[in-house]
Protein backbone atom coordinates (compact mmCIF):
# COMPACT_ATOMS: atom_id res chain seq x y z
CA UNK A 1 0.00 0.00 0.00
CA UNK A 2 1.53 3.39 -0.88
CA UNK A 3 1.23 5.62 1.82
CA UNK A 4 -1.65 8.18 0.47
CA UNK A 5 -4.01 5.06 0.62
CA UNK A 6 -2.73 4.22 4.63
CA UNK A 7 -3.30 7.62 5.12
CA UNK A 8 -6.95 7.37 4.01
CA UNK A 9 -7.23 4.12 5.61
CA UNK A 10 -5.91 5.52 8.83
CA UNK A 11 -8.42 8.71 8.89
CA UNK A 12 -11.22 6.36 8.31
CA UNK A 13 -10.41 4.29 11.03
CA UNK A 14 -9.55 6.83 13.45
CA UNK A 15 -13.13 8.18 12.22
CA UNK A 16 -15.05 5.21 12.39
CA UNK A 17 -13.06 4.63 15.88
CA UNK A 18 -14.19 8.34 17.42
CA UNK A 19 -17.21 9.17 15.79
CA UNK A 20 -19.83 7.74 18.26
CA UNK A 21 -18.22 8.64 21.23
CA UNK A 22 -18.14 12.78 19.47
CA UNK A 23 -21.68 12.89 18.67
CA UNK A 24 -22.62 11.43 21.80
CA UNK A 25 -20.80 13.86 23.77
CA UNK A 26 -22.47 16.87 22.69
CA UNK A 27 -25.10 18.51 24.43
CA UNK A 28 -28.55 18.91 22.55
CA UNK A 29 -32.00 19.88 23.60
CA UNK A 30 -34.25 17.63 24.94
CA UNK A 31 -37.37 19.62 25.83
CA UNK A 32 -38.41 23.22 26.05
CA UNK A 33 -41.11 25.28 27.73
CA UNK A 34 -43.02 26.35 25.31
CA UNK A 35 -42.23 23.52 23.12
CA UNK A 36 -41.36 24.08 19.86
CA UNK A 37 -44.38 24.92 17.79
CA UNK A 38 -46.26 25.56 20.75
CA UNK A 39 -50.02 27.32 20.85
CA UNK A 40 -50.17 27.67 24.47
CA UNK A 41 -53.49 29.21 26.36
CA UNK A 42 -52.38 31.14 28.94
CA UNK A 43 -49.45 33.72 28.53
CA UNK A 44 -45.84 31.81 29.73
CA UNK A 45 -43.97 33.13 32.67
CA UNK A 46 -41.07 32.01 31.32
CA UNK A 47 -38.87 30.13 28.84
CA UNK A 48 -37.43 26.77 29.93
CA UNK A 49 -34.67 25.14 28.45
CA UNK A 50 -33.65 21.69 29.14
CA UNK A 51 -30.92 19.99 28.04
CA UNK A 52 -29.40 16.30 28.03
CA UNK A 53 -26.05 17.20 29.47
CA UNK A 54 -24.85 20.26 31.73
CA UNK A 55 -24.57 23.95 30.43
CA UNK A 56 -22.91 27.22 31.43
CA UNK A 57 -25.61 29.43 32.47
CA UNK A 58 -22.97 32.82 32.44
CA UNK A 59 -22.10 32.54 28.87
CA UNK A 60 -25.08 31.60 27.36
CA UNK A 61 -28.57 33.59 26.43
CA UNK A 62 -32.27 32.99 25.41
CA UNK A 63 -33.65 35.93 23.60
CA UNK A 64 -37.28 36.13 21.97
CA UNK A 65 -38.45 38.31 18.97
CA UNK A 66 -42.00 39.24 18.14
CA UNK A 67 -43.29 38.95 14.53
CA UNK A 68 -41.97 41.89 13.89
CA UNK A 69 -38.54 40.55 14.66
CA UNK A 70 -38.44 43.32 17.67
CA UNK A 71 -36.13 41.95 20.57
CA UNK A 72 -37.79 41.55 24.02
CA UNK A 73 -35.52 42.86 26.19
CA UNK A 74 -35.00 39.86 28.92
CA UNK A 75 -32.83 39.38 32.17
CA UNK A 76 -29.91 36.47 31.68
CA UNK A 77 -31.01 33.15 32.34
CA UNK A 78 -30.13 31.04 34.98
CA UNK A 79 -30.72 27.44 36.20
CA UNK A 80 -33.84 25.92 37.26
CA UNK A 81 -32.75 25.47 41.30
CA UNK A 82 -29.58 23.49 41.07
CA UNK A 83 -30.61 21.93 37.93
CA UNK A 84 -27.37 22.59 35.73
CA UNK A 85 -28.88 21.06 32.91
CA UNK A 86 -32.01 23.71 32.56
CA UNK A 87 -31.66 27.38 31.65
CA UNK A 88 -34.54 29.42 32.54
CA UNK A 89 -35.19 33.01 31.94
CA UNK A 90 -38.58 35.08 33.37
CA UNK A 91 -41.03 37.16 30.66
CA UNK A 92 -42.25 39.74 30.60
CA UNK A 93 -46.14 40.30 29.88
CA UNK A 94 -46.79 39.41 26.51
CA UNK A 95 -49.74 39.89 24.02
CA UNK A 96 -51.50 37.27 22.36
CA UNK A 97 -48.67 36.07 18.94
CA UNK A 98 -45.77 34.50 17.51
CA UNK A 99 -42.88 34.45 18.91
CA UNK A 100 -39.28 33.45 18.17
CA UNK A 101 -36.89 31.92 21.11
CA UNK A 102 -33.59 32.09 19.94
CA UNK A 103 -30.90 30.63 22.52
CA UNK A 104 -27.31 30.41 22.73
CA UNK A 105 -25.42 28.09 25.14
CA UNK A 106 -22.15 27.03 26.25
CA UNK A 107 -22.26 23.04 27.38
CA UNK A 108 -20.19 22.17 30.37
CA UNK A 109 -17.65 20.84 27.24
CA UNK A 110 -17.26 24.28 26.20
CA UNK A 111 -19.19 23.47 22.71
CA UNK A 112 -21.34 26.52 21.62
CA UNK A 113 -24.52 25.72 20.75
CA UNK A 114 -27.03 27.86 18.98
CA UNK A 115 -30.80 27.06 18.08
CA UNK A 116 -34.39 28.95 17.34
CA UNK A 117 -37.66 27.74 17.89
CA UNK A 118 -41.62 29.81 17.44
CA UNK A 119 -44.29 29.27 20.00
CA UNK A 120 -47.46 31.13 19.90
CA UNK A 121 -49.71 32.84 22.97
CA UNK A 122 -53.55 32.28 21.96
CU1 LIG B 1 -19.66 19.08 22.73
Amino acid sequence: MSTRVMNKVLVVIVLLFFWPTYLAAHAKLVSSVPAADEFVEAEPKSILLTFNKPVESTFSSIRIFDLDNEAIKLDKPAHKGSDNKTLEVTLPELTSGKYKVSWRIVAGDGHKMKNEFFFSIK
